[in-house]
């Protein structure tokens, strides 16, 4: 019995350090030390064993078991630390290699120039006004001195919501909302979006922006007016910049004019940027027209005042130098960047 309690000490020691996985030293657990395992059968068949022998058998099954059990538990213990280790070389993170960069949005041309045209107004003493894009015909059109059939309606095609209700088609309605509260003198700016039903092109699109200006007080003349927009240009363009005023006709001014500037490319001398001429339009602009004054409930007897109308893509056009209207509104993160 003790060659035999040897044998079996050996051989399962031996498979032991053969093992090269955790399932097998499982295995062997059962085998030996199992309820059925072979140590187990052992001191099974104890009883036939003489009572001098069995202390010392027994002794011996012990000392067996635990040279099993303790080089089993060493066994796994090494594996489970291979294990690990090889984990955890596996899922090495090389804290040197460059982060994935989070793609961050920019602001967009339109508002990069609209906020450096509204920074020059409101350092002029200006206030910024929005209001409703859906609006009356009333606002958009008849208090600004277009009745019905006149033919500036048909200038502009609008985009009709109902017989009374429209897309505003210029962002005029804000200044006349403004003027109807009473509060004067005004000075205002009115950026927004309007809606003209324009085929797309280079140049158009159906919905675009505007920012216009009114400034209503006592003895407002043309002079303030060409000297507020000559300062204007001076700061968007560059202390060098000149202006030049073409008479024209709007139906809510009288005079009216349209503003050139000065080429910033070539300085005046005519370039392909100004088509050889020197000069860029820019704006359109007058002397608020007194009816519109007096639909408003202004006595045109004390207060006079100018407006005028820029659009901002053409401003974003013309400073960054984009030569297609539809690249403001694809929203191309890698266009917008550049600016
Ligand atoms: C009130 C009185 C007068 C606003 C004005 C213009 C001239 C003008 C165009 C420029 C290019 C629109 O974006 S555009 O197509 N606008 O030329 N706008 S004066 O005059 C007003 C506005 C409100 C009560």
């Amino acid at each position: 019995m003790k060659d035999q309690l040897e044998k079996i000490k050996q051989e399962a020691l031996k498979q032991i350090e053969a093992s090269d996985a955790l399932e097998k030293l499982n295995d062997i657990k059962v085998a030996y030390l199992g309820k059925k395992g072979e140590l187990t059968s052992v001191l099974k068949s104890m009883k036939d064993v003489t009572p001098e022998d069995r202390p010392k058998i027994g002794q011996m099954v012990n000392e067996a078991r635990e040279a099993i059990e303790g080089k089993l538990d060493a066994a796994m213990t090494a594996l489970m630390k291979k294990a690990r280790e090889e984990q955890l070389k596996k899922e090495v993170i090389d804290v040197t290699l460059p982060a994935k960069r989070n793609r961050v949005g920019h602001t967009h041309p339109n508002t990069i120039a609209l906020e450096e045209v509204e920074r020059i107004f409101v350092g002029m003493g200006y206030e910024v006004i929005e209001g409703p894009e859906v609006e009356y015909d009333h606002y958009n059109f008849e208090k600004l001195n277009i009745p019905k059939n006149h033919p500036a309606r048909d200038e502009q095609d609008t985009f009709y919501i109902s017989d009374n209700i429209v897309l505003r088609s210029q962002t005029s309605p804000v200044q006349v909302r403004t003027m109807e509260q009473g509060k004067l003198p005004i000075r205002m700016l009115a950026p927004g979006r309007v809606f003209r039903s324009d085929e797309v092109d280079a140049t158009h699109s159906p919905s675009f922006h505007q920012i216009e200006g009114l400034v209503i007080d006592k003895n407002i003349t043309f002079a303030d007016l060409k000297g507020t927009l000559a300062e204007f240009a001076r700061e968007l363009f560059g202390p060098e910049t000149k202006v030049k005023f073409r008479p024209h006709h709007f139906p809510f001014t009288e005079p009216s004019a349209e503003m050139d500037v000065t080429c910033f490319k070539c300085g005046g001398k005519g370039c392909r940027f100004c088509k050889g001429s020197g000069w860029i339009e820019i704006l359109g602009c007058g002397m608020v027209h007194p009816n519109v004054l007096a639909m408003s409930g202004i006595d045109s007897n004390e207060y006079s005042g100018f407006a005028f109308g820029v659009g901002l893509e053409r401003i974003a056009l013309l400073k960054y130098e984009i030569d297609d209207m539809r690249l403001l509104y694809e929203n191309d993160i890698r266009f917008l960047k550049q600016f």
